[in-house]
């Protein structure tokens, strides 16, 4: 049966954080094709409705990580804050996988991207399920550290801005329609990219809580992925709208 290998963690890890730099050298100067930054000619055959696309990609971040917990022998009981943990993170792909994109009112998603997106969830849901089932050791009063409280005080804030956000942005859009408008409300009225700064602080939380190298990866993964694309998102509406909010920062209030 499986066992933690520290040197597993440890490599998965560190190819996790090279990904991460990776994706912020690439995707500082071109923003990742899909959504408002796909090229109009797109053959419209290598696409899938967002729906389908979303639930595809996603659901290998919720269900690797659901089997590991489900299927570990024997079953880890103790201590309670890896289960919590594990939970979390199922938590977040529960709504990614099984309640966004059934409202999603997105363009079709390329393909391509869609089948690199799935490897990344399947890899991604494999390192932080795997390292919190099998590797992570926490006191039993792990539950009332600082770094749990406090990762799971921002976890929750930031999970509460990310849904918040993305409801405010499928608003903009009557079913079937696939234009663009200026987001209003929420933190909306502060940056152009609301619903990525709350999915950053959330992971940034969850490291927090975890305090792990993989879940840390994984924050600046996230960081590196959304962080430009945030600001390429800002400069589509500074270049799109010629009344867009002067004010309004790209991803982080007040700063940047
Ligand atoms: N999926 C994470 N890299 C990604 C898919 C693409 O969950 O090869 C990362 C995720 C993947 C990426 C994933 C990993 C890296 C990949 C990349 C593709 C290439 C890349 C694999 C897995 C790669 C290397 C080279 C390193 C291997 O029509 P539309 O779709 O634009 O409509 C949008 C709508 N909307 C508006 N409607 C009206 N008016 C406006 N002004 C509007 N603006 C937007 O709102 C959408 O329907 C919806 C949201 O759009 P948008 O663009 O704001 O968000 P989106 O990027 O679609 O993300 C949706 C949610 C969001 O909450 C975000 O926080 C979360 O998913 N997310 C997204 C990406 C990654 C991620 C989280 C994470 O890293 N944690």
């Amino acid at each position: 049966s499986m066992q933690c290998y520290p040197a597993l963690v440890l490599a998965l890890s560190s190819l996790l954080g090279a990904l991460a730099l990776l994706q912020l050298s690439l995707y500082l100067r071109v923003p990742s094709r899909y959504g408002k930054h796909e090229e109009r000619l797109c053959r419209p055959r290598g696409r899938l409705p967002a729906r389908c696309a979303w639930f595809l990609q996603e659901l290998p971040s919720f269900l690797v990580p659901a089997l590991l917990l489900a299927l570990r022998s024997p079953p880890r009981l103790e201590p309670l804050g890896c289960r919590l943990l594990c939970c979390l993170f199922c938590w977040h792909y529960f709504y990614r996988t099984f309640i966004y994109p059934f409202f999603t009112r997105g363009r079709p998603f390329p393909l391509q991207l869609l089948f690199f997106g799935m490897l990344f969830c399947i890899y991604n849901g494999f390192l932080q399920g795997y390292y919190l089932i099998y590797c992570a050791e926490y006191p039993n009063d792990w539950c009332t550290d600082i770094r749990f409280t406090s990762g799971l005080l921002l976890f929750l804030l930031g999970m509460g801005i990310n849904i918040h956000s993305d409801l405010l942005l499928r608003q903009l859009r009557k079913p079937g329609e696939v234009t663009y408008k200026i987001p209003q409300g929420g933190l909306f009225t502060y940056v152009s990219g609301a619903n990525y700064f709350g999915e950053i602080v959330e992971w940034f939380g969850f490291a927090i809580a975890t305090w792990s190298l993989p879940a840390f990866a994984f924050a600046l993964f996230t960081l590196c992925c959304i962080g430009p694309r945030a600001y390429h998102h800002h400069r589509y509406y500074l270049k799109t709208f010629t009344d867009y909010p002067k004010s309004r920062k790209a991803l982080i209030p007040f700063v940047f």
